[in-house]
């Protein structure tokens, strides 16, 4: 615990909704801090690695051809227990069982189209950072 950092994802959906800024902006009233941000569209290699550990699943080919559809905004936010306070803040997968106040709970009705990714512990940051931001520990 302590001062951590986390891997957070604006996805196509989120992008394409006009969403970014209050997305950022949750983060930010919290107290976290941007460590890096980029916008960028993904290629299937960098998909098919974010996602690796749900290769061979059914939904796995949808997944990766709607996270490359479109640009995603990246960044690295740093706080006090980061990672899971950034797991609250998001919500569960499925945004029609996202509890209101949260970011899905708010914005999604649909468990693929979710608005965010975000790291769910210190080895999935560590994995998941590399592939966007190589030159950031
Ligand atoms: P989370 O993003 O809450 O960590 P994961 O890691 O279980 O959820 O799933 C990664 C992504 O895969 C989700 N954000 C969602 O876009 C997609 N996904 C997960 N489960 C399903 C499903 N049953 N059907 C379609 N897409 C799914």
């Amino acid at each position: 615990m302590g001062v951590e950092r986390t891997f957070v994802m604006v996805k196509p959906d989120g992008v394409a909704r006009g969403l970014v800024g209050e997305v950022i902006s949750r983060f930010e009233k919290k107290g976290l801090r941007i460590i890096a941000l980029k916008m960028l569209r993904m290629s299937r290699e960098q998909a098919e690695e974010l996602y690796s550990v749900h290769r061979g699943k059914p939904f796995y080919n949808s997944l990766v051809d709607f996270v490359t559809s479109g640009p995603v905004v990246v960044m690295i936010l740093e706080g006090e227990s980061a990672i899971d306070v950034v797991r609250i803040m998001i919500g569960p997968t499925d945004g029609r069982k996202a509890p209101p106040g949260t970011i899905r709970g708010d914005f999604a009705l649909s468990i693929q189209e979710n608005i965010v990714h975000a790291s769910d512990s210190p080895e999935s940051y560590k994995r998941e950072h590399v592939i966007f931001f190589p030159d950031v520990e």
